[in-house]
């Protein structure tokens, strides 16, 4: 176990690993299944920067890989699907001392959240949103989602949907996240590292994490011989990153662009209240 004395708390010498990030709730997810890997990842890169899991919100939709809030030891919400980067933008405008991670599957964030994700990127609000992508609905037993391979033959869309891949990387970048990464489960130091560096990089983090679904797309597990490592090399140029997506084998690992563009931030007064006042404002 990886402890470091917790930056929050000094004087206490508080030591966490990555198991205190846990929480006792058992994953009810598929033996195998790639999302087990982003819990450890997360875990790892919390412990590595020493944060008090009371100043951690992680934020959800709905869909197997939206579970994860349940399995950490810090805050979570589990919201309604395709809603959690609304649910996380308001808790990080609202609270901007917390550490905001907003995670969530590719059907939850390109499909019925695709319009929030835009969104998200283009506000550039300090927190770090971490897609894991299957490339299908697993929660709903297999239908195709917006990064599904057109001619994926199945038994909801046989012959394939005939449809062109969504692109999350090139939108994030044409919409403005400041950061842009790729990981993968199957290299849980590598992710921990990506994560670390996005919720590190101010303003709107995008990671990209390829995990498998090993019971709707059990050919899924060839990924790690098809992942590329260290791939990207970081840049703050955006035409430079545009460029090279254009040769992406949507294995290709690591940083894309890490930006310099100043997070959100409120302008005028401050707009919010103690919880109390609010209340008072809505009562009949
Ligand atoms: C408004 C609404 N529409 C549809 C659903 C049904 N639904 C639940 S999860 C899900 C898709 C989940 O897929 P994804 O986000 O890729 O996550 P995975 O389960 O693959 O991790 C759908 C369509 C729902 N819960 N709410
Ligand atoms: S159905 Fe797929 S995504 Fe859901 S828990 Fe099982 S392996 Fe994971």
């Amino acid at each position: 176990m990886n402890e470091i004395a917790c930056r929050a708390d000094p004087d206490a010498a508080v030591t966490r690993g990555p198991n205190d990030y846990k929480s006792d709730v058992k994953p009810v997810w598929c033996p195998g299944c790639g999302d087990f890997g982003v819990v450890n990842a997360l875990a790892k890169a919390m412990a590595r920067m020493a944060l008090d899991p009371k100043d951690v919100a992680v934020v959800s939709g709905i869909g197997c890989s939206s579970r994860i809030p349940a399995y950490m030891s810090s805050y979570g919400f589990h919201g309604v699907h395709g809603r959690a980067l609304a649910a996380g933008t308001g808790l990080k405008v609202a609270r901007p001392d917390l550490t905001v991670i907003v995670t969530g599957g590719d059907g939850d964030g390109y499909s019925i959240g695709g319009n929030h994700f835009l969104h998200a990127c283009r506000r550039n609000v300090d927190m770090t949103y971490i897609v894991m992508d299957n490339h299908v609905y697993g929660m709903t037993k297999g239908q195709a989602s917006p990064t599904t391979e057109p001619d994926w033959d199945s038994k909801l869309s046989p012959d394939g949907t005939g449809l062109r891949e969504f692109q999350p990387l090139v939108v994030a970048l044409a919409t403005g996240a400041n950061f842009i990464a790729r990981g993968f489960t199957g290299d849980p130091n590598g992710l921990a590292a990506l994560i670390e560096q996005a919720v590190r990089n101010p303003g709107f983090s995008f990671l990209e994490v390829l995990s498998p679904c090993v019971t709707f797309r059990p050919e899924q597990k060839e990924w790690k011989k098809m992942v590329r490592p260290d791939e990207f090399s970081p840049t703050a140029d955006v035409p430079r990153a545009a460029r090279r997506l254009l040769r992406d084998t949507g294995f290709d690992l690591g940083v894309l662009y890490a930006g310099e563009r100043p997070p959100y931030a409120p302008r005028g007064p401050r707009a919010v209240r103690a919880p109390a006042d609010l209340e008072a404002r809505f009562v009949l």
